[in-house]
């Protein structure tokens, strides 16, 4: 008999004998989200489609407290409050929801539910203000317009652009309702490498339909854009931002774009990064494209988030390369561009020190881009919990303004005189029946929201709230599942690369290892990143010998990451080419160390089921189901990642796996013929050789069932 079966007659003997019986809740599918636990009092309809009529509904439907909701816009303008903030009022026998604004109050509403669905209502008269970091807590969409989504691991685009204008889904209210209910205010609803035609009159319909349907909800439609669209639907032979007709064209465009959508937020833009056309393409510089787009949107209120992903194939270290376009054009953008900075130096990594961009640009509005889908941290097939991995970027300090200018100080404007605040999210939602692919990992939609919201709110606070409202408030479940959340993030990087180890993983689709591979871009190949060899592994990014990235850094993070007896561990192999027989700071040796952290995290992926079989009273049976199985398989994957990286390794370390670590279940091999789409092999360069095929970025489906099957030392039978 399996353990599961053992565990289920175990718990239903016990809950007979104690006779404490825990009801099984409803199977559900996970589509209702964090509204999960929301019981209904009442199916009052709202009366209008506005934000007021919206808020008052919720509030019928869903308010279960004996005393009455009060909603108010203030006559006089609370300054302290801003545009999105609330006050919540509680007093004996009335609750008064008070916000300068209609979506103010809405966002006072979906406090308040919250406050009620984590019975955290106040006793007694008490008053609550909550007013948000930033001003635009964006969501990215790297939506395509044929469907797909680029690194999106839950189905299809939500938006069915072939059906807009005409005909309308349900989901699209169900969206803008959920972001409305974290606090999410902005959506970028295409990929960053953008089809200018969302700019044609033609989609431009389309987008106006969402945007009417977003509005009440307070959240304001961007646009990405593809740089050279003056050149693909402009009919002009340039899209060179200097030139008196490009610029016409934008202006032209972004009249037209407010003609149909009033409030419209602005544009994102990837330009000259990974092929995406540019104004260096003409000699300007970032600062010039980002310009033109500004001046076209001032006259509307409208905001360019201008990304600083850039890197060429060229450059010694992909790390500094962000750094090196953007900090001379520091002073020079205008007040209503942001530069969106990645939260690390290369590119969502499981870990990564923060960009040095966040401490050396102090005249230019920044913002943080982080990734709630799953690119680099197992796609929708693991459980990770990444807002431990977005605070820890925050809260690390740039000591650009001396001590305590942390990023999310940077960010929220408080060294600038110019307040205006981002954030952004590239998002894990398709059109998946639970959105997100994994049904934990709506936590992370969740988490994104409340964080832009508040970046002091702890992961432990976050994870508490998600939980009583999407699962259970008993106190058994929530304890142990919540643990396991809590520590995720720090599994997630022990069994794919612990120790400072980055990119190293299965190219293309970014799922899996693949230690061994090379591409024909240098920066592309993980051997780049990890460089083993009989010396020892890890990229040297100090000054003396290395790249010199660590100088990128304000002090004391430059001589800090810069010596290896003071580099963080965690991030060694980041910093610092390492012998293999180097002493860690417990004694062990540096392959010791490896082998035992790849360990580390597998016992704790190995856990994580037996955890969560002790939740299954607590959970309905299809979720319950659904995780389950999903967590057998990351367990497995956490060993594969561990044989892959430490075999291929031992081929230059020469250094026996430790006995107390599992053996390992693949040779090298093996595992190397494993199917996770491969790039065949090409010439290292700088560029695409003639003739090699262009590669689909997307992962092919069937590459889950290629992998390699793996017994669980610990639970052989699963
Ligand atoms: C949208 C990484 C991803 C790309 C993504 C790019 C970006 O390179 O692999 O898919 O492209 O980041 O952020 O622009």
């Amino acid at each position: 008999m399996n353990s599961f079966k053992t565990f289920v007659i175990a718990s239903a003997l016990i809950l007979a004998v104690s006779g404490c019986k825990v009801e099984k809740p409803a199977d559900t599918d996970g589509h209702d989200l964090w509204f999960h636990n929301l019981e209904q009092v009442s199916d009052a309809k709202p009366a209008s489609y506005t934000t007021e009529a919206i808020a008052q509904n919720e509030i019928d439907r869903f308010w279960k407290g004996k005393a009455a909701v009060e909603i108010k816009v203030l006559d006089k303008q609370d300054d302290a409050l801003g545009r999105d903030g609330y006050r919540l009022v509680f007093s004996s026998g009335k609750v008064s929801v008070e916000a300068n604004t209609a979506i103010g109050t809405l966002y006072g509403v979906y406090g308040l539910l919250r406050l009620q669905q984590t019975d955290a209502l106040p006793k007694g008269s008490k008053t609550i203000t909550e007013v948000p970091a930033y001003e635009y807590r964006a969501f990215n969409h790297w939506d395509n317009l044929n469907r797909s989504v680029e690194r999106g691991y839950a189905g299809k685009s939500l938006w069915n652009w072939d059906e807009l204008p005409d005909k309308v889904s349900p989901v699209y209210q169900e969206y803008a309702r959920a972001n409305a209910s974290v606090g999410i205010n902005a959506t970028a609803i295409n990929n960053v490498n953008a089809n200018a035609q969302i700019l044609t009159p033609e989609y431009l319909q389309k987008v106006k339909v969402l945007a009417d349907i977003f509005r009440p909800y307070g959240l304001k439609v961007f646009l990405s854009l593809n740089f050279a669209a003056p050149k693909h639907i402009g009919g002009l032979d340039t899209s060179d931002p200097l030139d008196p007709k490009v610029v016409q064209f934008w202006k032209d465009k972004t009249a037209e774009i407010y003609a149909l959508i009033p409030d419209f937020g602005g544009y994102l833009v990837k330009a000259n990064s990974e092929g995406q056309s540019g104004p260096q393409d003409y000699g300007r510089t970032h600062a010039d494209g980002a310009n033109m787009l500004a001046d076209a949107l001032a006259p509307y209120g409208g905001v360019v988030f201008w990304r600083a992903f850039v890197y060429d194939a060229q450059a010694e270290d992909r790390a500094m390369q962000a750094s090196d376009e953007f900090v001379p054009l520091d002073g020079q953008f205008r007040d209503n561009v942001l530069v969106q900075v990645k939260n690390g130096p290369i590119d969502f990594q499981p870990r990564e020190p923060i960009s040095p961009l966040f401490g050396q640009a102090p005249k230019t509005n920044l913002m943080l881009e982080v990734q709630i889908t799953q690119e680099y941290l197992g796609h929708s097939k693991h459980m990770v919990y990444l807002h431990p991995l977005w605070k820890e970027c925050l809260d690390t300090d740039t000591y650009e303004f001396g001590k305590g200018s942390t990023v999310a100080a940077v960010t929220e404007g408080k060294y600038r005189d110019n307040k205006l605040s981002a954030i952004s999210g590239v998002t894990n939602i398709g059109d998946d029946a639970n959105w997100c692919g994994h049904q934990m990992a709506q936590i992370n939609w969740y988490a994104y929201g409340r964080m832009a919201w508040n970046p002091d709110l702890s992961s432990d606070e976050i994870a508490d709230e998600w939980l009583r409202q999407t699962f259970s408030s008993d106190p058994k479940f929530v304890k142990p599942v919540k643990d396991m959340l809590l520590r995720s993030r720090e599994v997630n990087v022990s069994y794919e690369m612990p120790l400072g180890l980055h990119h190293i993983m299965a190219s293309n689709a970014h799922f899996g290892p693949g230690p061994w591979e090379t591409s024909y871009r240098k920066d592309w190949s993980p051997q780049f990143y990890h460089k083993a060899g009989p010396d020892g592994v890890g990229f040297d990014r100090t000054v003396a010998t290395g790249s010199g990235a660590t100088a990128q850094y304000n002090e004391p993070l430059a001589s800090t990451y810069d010596n290896i007896e003071t580099c963080p561990e965690n991030l060694l192999l980041w910093f610092h080419h390492v012998p293999w027989d180097y002493k860690m700071k417990d004694g062990q040796t540096l392959w010791n160390e490896l082998c035992h952290t790849y360990q580390k995290g597998i016992e704790a992926a190995e856990d994580y089921v037996r955890i969560w079989e002790k939740a299954e009273p607590y959970v309905d049976n299809q979720r319950y189901q659904e995780v389950r199985t999903k967590l057998i398989r990351q367990a497995k994957d956490a060993m594969w990642w561990r044989d892959a990286v430490i075999l291929y390794f031992q081929t230059f370390s020469n250094m026996p796996i430790p006995d107390d670590c599992y053996p390992a279940q693949h040779t090298l091999d093996e595992l190397q013929q494993v199917g996770v789409f491969r790039r065949p092999q090409m010439p290292q360069g700088g560029a695409r050789p003639q003739g090699a095929p262009q590669m689909p970025r997307q992962p092919r489906p069937e590459i889950y069932d290629m992998l390699p099957d793996y017994t669980l030392p610990s639970m052989p039978e699963l």
